[in-house]
């Protein structure tokens, strides 16, 4: 079906290999579906209208590769790129699959494997630059632990900077253009991982040698494990510059990590999000991490990615139908919406002027200003409205 929805190249739309070549392998069954070759994948994407396609290294080489099948493999994983035309805005290594990574990688109380760690990420950031990605993402999902005998956390925060800044120099060293985009995420794999929320995330930034060489790759599933407001928090990312990239999906509240089709689960949280995107100027690619449903078979795998691209856009198509409709206008005014942007003291008013100012304080009524109207049901009715698609 060819509509308004269909996307283009010009949407920015990615996905991760390892979305729709998620065989169905899960805690308690095999996979359901046979492994998907990255070239098909690749082709199967940019069919759909995808733009990009981004990796973990050992989504496209197997992990103990020698380097002439290494070479071998990622030539032919070329071809199909230009072939497709397919961008490869982002690159990732899978530092959590292999059992060495059991206990950690960066932050494992085994230096041997810190060191093996950074070497495989390194090797990796070698094929990030020749691929022209932009953005390396570090998602530690085995960083952390199931018991806070495990290790001293203060260390192994030590740890993660001491790798997070090695990175760093080695991408200042070589004059790749490449930013690193730390992922968020509060537990599974781990009991706890470290960086868990946004938030976290954000202040281990800014104890970094380069802080500016590092943001963020936030989850929409993520964030609601940590029963936390994806919109919110990609509004602070956003707010602090930090939003190099994001994970696109869908989740039903916190349980485990479900990593649905975009909007699929929490439509209403999904519109607000794309309205943040659309209107906070982010330019970055709108990359989706999710899993097609164990149960679907490989027709089911496109449909279910289709299905991400689509809701995208039904959802950027009604934010901007929000946006223009003058009666929302109207009620983000009586909601005051301008008014939050005036700042709070008047121009080149002083802290004296506002300790003098008697209307602000002794002459101020509170007890009246409680009883104020606010007018923010009616404003969230019009954007439920919206999406309902009754207006
Ligand atoms: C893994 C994880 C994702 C991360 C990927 C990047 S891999 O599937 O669940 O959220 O984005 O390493
Ligand atoms: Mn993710
Ligand atoms: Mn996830």
């Amino acid at each position: 079906m060819t509509d308004r929805f269909t996307p283009t190249k010009a949407d920015h739309f990615s996905f991760g290999l390892w979305t729709v070549g998620w065989g169905g392998k899960d805690l308690f069954g095999d996979p359901t579906r046979r492994p998907l070759d990255p070239v098909d994948a690749v082709h199967h994407l940019a069919a759909l209208g995808a733009w990009g396609v981004t990796f973990h290294d050992d989504d496209v080489v197997a992990f103990g590769s020698d380097d002439p099948s290494r070479e071998a493999t990622i030539k032919r994983f070329r071809s199909a790129l230009d072939e497709t035309g397919t961008a490869v805005p982002m690159i990732t290594t899978n530092l959590f699959t292999h059992p060495v990574f059991k206990e950690g990688a960066f932050t494992a109380n085994d230096r041997s494997v810190r060191r093996f760690a950074l070497r495989k990420t390194l090797r990796n950031l070698d094929l990030a630059a020749e691929l022209g990605a932009q953005t390396f993402v570090m998602w530690g999902g085995r960083e952390g632990a199931e018991s806070d005998a495990a290790k001293d956390v203060r260390v192994a925060l030590d740890r993660y900077k001491e790798a997070v800044d090695l990175l760093c120099e080695y991408v200042r060293s070589k004059g790749y253009n490449l930013r690193f985009a730390l992922e968020p995420k509060p537990n599974e794999p781990r009991g706890d991982i470290f960086l868990p929320t946004i938030g976290h995330a954000l202040s281990f930034i800014y104890q970094l040698e380069h802080p500016e060489m590092v943001g963020l790759n936030p989850e929409v599933g993520h964030e609601n494990m940590a029963c936390l407001n994806m919109v919110h928090g990609v509004a602070q990312a956003l707010w602090a510059g930090k939003l190099f990239h994001i994970d696109l999906n869908g989740q039903h509240g916190p349980r485990y990590d479900q990593d649905l089709r975009f909007a699929s689960a929490d439509v209403k949280s999904a519109f607000f999000l794309v309205d943040l995107l659309e209107t906070a100027g982010y330019d970055g690619p709108r990359h989706f991490d999710f899993k097609p449903p164990r149960a679907e078979g490989t027709e089911g795998v496109w449909v279910s990615a289709a299905g991400c691209m689509r809701n995208y856009l039904v959802l950027r198509e009604k934010a901007r139908a929000f946006r223009a409709d003058p009666e929302v206008q109207e009620a983000m005014a009586a909601a005051g919406w301008p008014s939050l942007a005036t700042p709070t003291l008047g121009p080149g008013e002083t802290l004296a002027e506002l300790l003098a100012d008697r209307s602000a304080y002794e002459d101020f009524d509170p007890a009246g200003a409680g009883l104020r109207e606010v007018n923010i049901e009616r404003l969230d009715q019009l954007a439920l409205d919206h999406i309902l698609g009754v207006r």
